[in-house]
């Protein structure tokens, strides 16, 4: 059964950014698609006046994560960058908080817990629920879950807000099996109950 937004929740949405869109430097597949899913649960959270966290990667040029320094990655997601950018058409609110990650040169940080005191701002809030979409399901959205539970939230994944990368085929759905072994709540729908 779905489960209304109430005090105490609050809604993360991590790297809906261009470059993880289609037509970006690190496209994932119907990256875009999270985007109107995601408006529906903004306005949800705006009607339930429970906090929204918007994550981005925030890369300096010649970030270690890129191939030119023996990362994985194409550049992406440089900092004031268009592609850094968030979507066009989310409508994140001007009270979201936004958290910046990958900012160090020398170090990666796929989840929005990792090194931002995501988690110790959130708890000083009263939250105990997180709601979870973004992109890309196989990589910071997998990692901001695992640490969210890590750090004792009782974490739920929306399931049609995000998408994979899918670098390996079936890495989206390896790592849904991953958050779920982790405790996570996996719900599907598109639409929030209100
Ligand atoms: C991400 C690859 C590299 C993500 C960030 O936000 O999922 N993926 N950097
Ligand atoms: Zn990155």
């Amino acid at each position: 059964m779905p489960e209304p937004l109430v005090r105490g929740d609050a809604l993360l949405l991590v790297d809906v950014q261009n470059d993880f869109c289609p037509g970006g430097a690190l496209a994932v597949p119907e990256g875009d698609a999270v985007v109107p899913v995601l408006n529906r649960w903004i306005g949800a959270a705006r009607d339930a006046g429970i906090p929204i966290y918007a994550s981005r990667d925030w890369h300096p040029a010649g970030h270690v994560s890129f191939e030119e320094r023996g990362g994985p990655w194409p550049p992406h997601c440089i900092q004031g960058t268009e592609g850094a950018a968030f979507h066009p058409d989310l409508t994140l609110p001007e009270a979201a908080e936004v958290i910046s990650k990958g900012t160090d040169p020398d170090r990666d940080q796929y989840s929005a817990f990792d090194g931002t005191g995501l988690g110790e701002r959130m708890r000083a809030e009263g939250i105990t629920r997180v709601w979870v979409g973004g992109l890309a399901q196989d990589v910071c959205v997998r990692a901001s879950v695992l640490d969210a539970l890590a750090e004792g939230f009782d974490t739920h994944l929306i399931r049609a807000a995000t998408r994979p990368v899918d670098v390996q085929p079936g890495d989206g759905d390896r790592a849904l099996t991953e958050m779920r072994e982790a405790g996570a709540i996996i719900v599907e729908e598109a639409e929030p109950v209100r």
